[in-house]
This record gives structure tokens, sequence and C-alpha cells, in this order.
């Protein structure tokens, strides 16, 4: 008899858990077509970068735009497609937009597309999984990774391999070697770890539930934690927020309480100070879970439950890792809760609105 609940949800657990696989594919691909030198020999320098998308691809850019100044030191925003429809006159005119998008459907991305090349002439450049699509007519230079796109609704191994492939254009830019190398070892290092990640985070669904999930992280994790925040609100239905670490203190700490579970996706150069709110929230009895690349006894000791990457790469290659935490924890509180994370409640795989 074939376990039709063993199927719920089966495109977006087995999407999440090839990952690293997927990473490693979509490096050597783009090692194999030199695509990313070339690229970057023809893209302008010392202009601002500006980094486009709607929804998961919205919270990448955000991601990527911190990784971009981090690695190359060139200026660079995040901002969502719509807005540059909406208010073209907050679109910075002398810049080099990146348009992101999974499926390279997305109306608000196409019009963005659209604006940017016809009206300001600029040369856009995409990054899809799509294959054929109408952003790749649209857009002057196009970056393709169809060994990341999903059957499932919900982003998940696309977000993370979009931030990769646009960290090693960042990595070549910047001539950063080094980093390179990090993401090349990247996906072995982070196979070892996954099934402890992937443990640890079921035993907290099972354990627990709670009436309000809160993602904090500062510097390239704020867009983690933003993405966090979606997966559990998309496949879980559930009540969901992100803030910079920080920020949390100035009013959001109001809602804590043992029902809130608060995600801190812990970064190296926020450490003490990302710590110090942790014991806080601790203190004012929030549960707490914490993503960090190592553990120390304060941080064992504030976490209810803790994932430690163990990654021995630069603190930013560790981005992408840093949101699987989040992608686990949406997809087993949305099966918990009986509903499917491979189509959540009111969602479609692509938003296309229709032209009046
Ligand atoms: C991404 C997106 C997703 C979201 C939704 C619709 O679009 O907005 O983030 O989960 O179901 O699509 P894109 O990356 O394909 O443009």
């Amino acid at each position: 008899m074939v376990d039709l609940k063993a199927q719920v949800g089966a495109h977006t657990i087995a999407e999440i858990l090839s990952e690293p696989a997927t990473w490693k594919s979509c490096l050597q691909a783009m090692e194999q077509s030199v695509e990313l030198q070339s690229l970057n020999e023809k893209l302008p320098r010392n202009i601002e970068w500006v980094f486009i998308g709607c929804g998961s691809s919205f919270y990448l850019a955000q991601a990527a735009s911190a990784s971009w100044t981090i690695l190359t030191g060139e200026k660079s925003r995040a901002m969502p497609a719509s807005e540059i429809t909406l208010f073209p006159q907050l679109f910075p005119a002398e810049s080099q937009p990146v348009l992101i998008t999974r499926s390279g459907y997305t109306s608000e991305v196409l019009q963005a597309a659209d604006y940017l090349e016809e009206r300001l002439h600029l040369q856009t450049l995409a990054i899809t999984c799509g294959s054929d699509t109408p952003i790749e007519k649209i857009a002057s230079h196009c970056i393709t990774l169809p060994a990341a796109d999903e059957k499932s609704t919900v982003m998940t191994r696309s977000f993370t391999s979009m931030l990769i492939a646009l960290q090693s254009l960042a990595a070549t830019r910047g001539e950063r070697r080094e980093f390179l190398d990090a993401l090349r070892k990247l996906p072995d290092q982070l196979g070892i770890r996954l099934n402890a990640v992937h443990s640890t985070i079921k035993s907290l669904v099972d354990s627990r539930a709670f009436a309000d999930y809160v993602f904090l992280g500062q510097g390239p994790f704020f867009g983690i934690a933003q993405e966090s925040m979606l997966k559990v609100k998309e496949m879980s239905c559930s009540y969901a927020q992100s803030f910079h670490t920080l920020e949390f203190r100035h009013g959001p700490k109001a809602i804590v309480s043992p029902e809130t579970l608060i995600t801190f996706i812990i970064s190296e150069s926020g450490f003490a100070a990302e710590v110090a709110v942790l014991e806080e929230i601790k203190k004012l009895g929030g549960t707490t879970l914490v993503v960090s690349n190592a553990g120390n006894s304060i941080l064992r000791r504030a976490a209810d439950y803790f994932v430690e990457l163990s990654l021995d790469v630069p603190e930013t290659a560790r981005a992408a890792a840093s949101v699987i935490p989040g992608q686990l924890l949406g997809f087993y509180t949305g099966i918990k809760k009986g509903l499917n994370p491979d189509e959540p409640r009111n969602l479609s795989r692509v938003v296309m609105l229709e032209t009046k």
C-alpha cells in the first residue's frame, strides 16, 4: 500500500536535503563555463550594484547585497522589484541592476527589467533557475542554474544556490581567491553536518508548539533571518517576524514569552553584542534557538536549542548554510499542523499579474 502521508511535502524535503549536492553541481557548472570571469570583465566598475527580487528572491537580494559590499568593497543595495516601477525616482540611475528570479516569469521582475533596459538603457544582469524564460530575453546578461530549480512552491535550494552564485561573482570581482576556495569546500563540509542539523530541528518541532516565531540576524545574516521568517510563514501558516538582532531590543522584545521561539543567527563580526541580546531574551523568558558556527558556554547556557554549523569557511560563506534550520523548521512545523509544505495555502509557484 502506498503511504500517502509519507509523500506530503516530499518535494520540499528532498529539495532541502539536496542543497549541498546542488551547490556542488552549480559551482562546477559555473567553473567549467568560465561564465563568471567573462561576466566580471564585461560589467562596469566603480558603480553601485542594486539587487532586485520579489519574496524569497528579495530576501536573497538583501543577503547578496551585504555579501557584495563585504567581498568587493563596492556600494550596493537591495530593492523589491515593485519599488522600481512604483517609485522610479528611488532607483539610483548610475548603477548595475541584478534581477533575481527563480522562475524567470514573475511580473514585477519582468516589468522592472523592461524599465531598466528600455527606459534607463542599463544592461541588466539576471539570475534564474528556469530555462528559456522571459527574463533571459529581456536581460542583457543572464546566469542560469537549472540544477537548482524546484518542483515545490517554496524556494529552498534555489535561494541558497543563487546566493552562492552571486557570492562567487563577488569573490571573482574582489579577487578573493580564498573565498572561492571556501565556497568549493562548503558542500562537503555541510554534507557532514546536515544530519545533525536535521535531527535537532525535527526534535525541536516534535517537542514543542509555539504561538509566534522570530528570526534575528545582522549583516549578510539579516536577509537569512528574513528568508527563515518567510519559510515558517509559507510552509506552516504561522505568525513569524524578523529583525536585525540588536533592533529586537527597541520595542519588539515586548512579545517575548515562552510561547515565542526566538531564533538567533549569530555572526562572528557581531558575536559579543548578539550574544548579549540572546542572554537578555533568555532572562525575559523567551524560548531560544541558536544557529552559530561555534559554541561557547554562554551560548549553550542561553540556548534552549542549538545548531552548531562547524564550517571551516569565512563568515559570509556561511550565509547559505545558515538558512537551512529555518527551512527545516518551516517544513516540520507545517507537517505537524497537517499542511502540505509543497503547496502552501494561498500561494502559487509564480506570481504573474494580469495586465489590464
Ligand atoms: C519568487 C516568489 C517566491 C514565493 C512565491 C512566489 O518568485 O515570490 O518567493 O515563495 O510562491 O514566487 P521568483 O523568484 O520566481 O521571481
